[in-house]
């Protein structure tokens, strides 16, 4: 079901989706939700359309911190869950390992004893076989169908009482405007039907005064495979899609005319880490983007609100910078991946974290959970450097084979950098999760990046002469015949520090013959600059500078005599 071209390349899931299918005169609506912990938020409203869950745990890593957050959000519910331990087919697969730690997850969350008796599948989707034990191997994914049929209930609304309806996700279509997808509570709808959208506010009938957008269903689908589907009419316990009206929004209710009762809302999930997105002013600006300026970036913002349900953008002092906010890195990179796509070009600012006020008028931050699986060997100095990032232990287990799992509270400006230390540490062995946590209290100073940059000192082509002399000092993020300009970063120094050098600079020609490696510099590759590697990378002088062709790193300042006034300025300042 991952269909944009975004979830493909990264094999995730980003929106949630919904297919039907109908086994055996059964119709189940299924919806598909994200996994990764930027997107749970989506994950907690569409709880709101379904009857019963069926959690997904991989037979080798088991329950991970997003697995704790959505299964806890299920189980308040009361939904019932199925659990899937899927991928049993991998050689390093331990079923039952991984059934007692989902048993451990739902005794901690205080499962009720209905949840607790919940039906376990044994499942490989890759092989699309589902088994209830595991000695007797399955030949197809009939049990799983079956025990959705024997433990979910049907919904139970009544399809002759008045229509009602909550907005748990949003769509948009450029044709149709907003589209508002949710799953009908009770009673039915037509297309043509005239039906009430009722403003957000507490649970129950609205008074006499308040107003509501009254209108008529324009249009109206349900889901079928991987399709949607046109209908003229449905009713309780049908996930539908309907248009027709201007004041959409994610937890409103859709009510019949002369029964306007409001269905308790759905919050959505507050941002905690900003961006600027600021028109490119860079010297190679508007060579590769088709939209770049002020206006076209802005309108494009803005766009997205209809249906980025947990993003927000705001106007600044400058019309050149918008500051955007979203659930973390990885929701803002998508964004600005999509936009690079499309052709836009434009420059991002280093991340902020959202700061809050407590009870008391302290300064309140984010903090997240990380969880960390390394070999044993690799745990000491994955201590050293998260100490520094005030972070506390939270739990430690250590299973005996030679893998340790921990898993911490850090503020989340803490992880701004680290996982590129992380998979240098650990040589590319260990694997990191986080997620949003809760706000705590502010944990003051945190050291910024440990090495300083390579700043290209002219405007040119990058030379192999050049960078041979630099790379013993430092790593590259350029290679030969790449452009450069004066205040752009070309690579890392092996040192705190930054350094302006020539990346361009030709080897002189002379009579003499020299030694024979001179002649073809042995260059070793660059690092590959990703968007969210360049999100945890760069510092407060720093921008990315985010086209349809490339990445670029560079100083908000570019000429170097300029970056040296302000730090002399600001050495002063510091002294006085
Ligand atoms: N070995 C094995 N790999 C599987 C199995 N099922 C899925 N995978 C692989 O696991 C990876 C992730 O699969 P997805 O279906 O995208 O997982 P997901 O849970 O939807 O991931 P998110 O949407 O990001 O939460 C893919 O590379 C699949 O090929 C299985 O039964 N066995
Ligand atoms: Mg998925």
């Amino acid at each position: 079901m991952d269909s944009n071209p975004l979830e493909r390349e990264r094999g995730i899931t980003i929106l949630a989706k919904n297919t039907a299918v109908n086994w055996h005169g059964v119709k189940i609506n299924i919806v598909d939700t994200p996994g990764h912990a930027d997107f749970g938020g989506e994950v907690e409203r569409i709880l709101r359309m379904v009857d019963g869950v069926l959690i997904l745990v991989d037979a080798a890593e088991g329950p991970m911190p997003q697995t704790r957050f959505v299964t806890r959000k299920a189980l308040a519910l009361g939904l019932r869950p199925i659990v899937a331990i899927n991928k049993i087919d991998r050689s390093d697969a331990e079923p039952l390992r991984v059934h007692d730690e989902v048993l451990g997850l739902f005794i901690d969350l205080e499962a009720t004893h209905d949840q607790l008796d919940a039906p376990f599948l044994y499942t490989s989707s890759r092989a699309g076989t589902a088994t209830t034990e595991l000695d007797k191997p399955g030949t197809d994914l009939t049990p799983l169908f079956q025990s959705i049929v024997d433990y979910v209930p049907e919904p139970k609304g009544d399809p002759e009482a008045p229509f009602q309806m909550l907005v748990s996700t949003l769509d948009f279509s450029s044709f149709i405007g907003r589209i508002a997808i949710g799953r009908i509570e009770r009673g039915r709808v037509r297309v043509g039907d005239q039906v009430a959208l009722l403003p957000l506010g507490e649970p129950g009938m609205v008074s006499e005064e308040e107003a509501f957008e009254r209108n008529r269903v324009t249009r109206l689908y349900t889901f079928d495979g991987l399709h949607r589907v046109e209908v003229q009419e449905a009713e309780a316990g049908d996930i539908v899609a309907l248009s027709g009206f201007e004041t959409i929004e994610i937890g409103k209710t859709f009510t019949s005319v002369d029964h306007p009762e409001r269905m308790e809302g759905i919050a959505v999930e507050e941002p905690t880490i900003s961006v600027d997105f600021i028109v490119n002013n860079g010297p190679f600006a508007g060579k590769d983007g088709k939209y770049v300026t002020s206006r076209q970036l802005r309108d494009r913002l803005f766009r997205e609100l209809e249906r980025n349900v947990a993003l927000r953008v705001e106007e600044t002092d400058s019309p050149d910078t918008h500051t955007v906010s979203g659930r973390g890195e990885l929701h803002l990179g998508i964004l600005m991946e999509t936009m690079r796509r499309e052709g836009f070009e434009f420059q991002v600012s280093r991340p902020r974290v959202i700061t809050k006020l407590g009870p008391d008028g302290e300064r309140l931050e984010p903090y997240e959970e990380l969880m960390i699986d390394v070999p044993e060997g690799y745990m000491g100095v994955v201590m050293e450097k998260l100490g520094p990032r005030r972070t506390e232990m939270i739990e430690m287990k250590n299973p005996g084979q030679g893998m340790v799992r921990m898993s911490f509270r850090i503020p989340a400006r803490g992880l701004f950098g680290y996982r590129s230390e992380f998979l240098t540490d650990t040589r590319g062995t260990g694997i990191m999760h986080h997620r949003f946590l809760d706000y705590g209290p502010w944990a003051g100073p945190l050291a910024g990046r440990k090495r300083g940059v390579l700043i290209a000192d002219r405007e040119g082509s990058v030379v192999a002469f050049a960078l041979g002399n630099l790379q013993e000092r430092a790593q590259m993020f350029v290679e030969p015949g790449d452009l450069v300009y004066e205040g752009m970063i070309a690579g890392e120094n092996s040192r705190p520090g930054d350094l302006d050098v020539n990346v361009t600079k030709e080897k002189k020609l002379s009579n003499m013959r020299t030694t024979a490696s001179d002649d073809n510099v042995i260059l070793e590759p660059p690092r590959e600059i990703t968007l969210e590697y360049a999100l945890e990378y760069i510092e407060e002088d720093e921008l990315i500078e985010v086209t349809p062709k490339t990445i670029r790193l560079r100083k908000r300042v570019l000429p170097a005599n300029d970056r040296k006034k302000a730090a002399r300025a600001a050495r002063v300042a510091d002294a006085s």
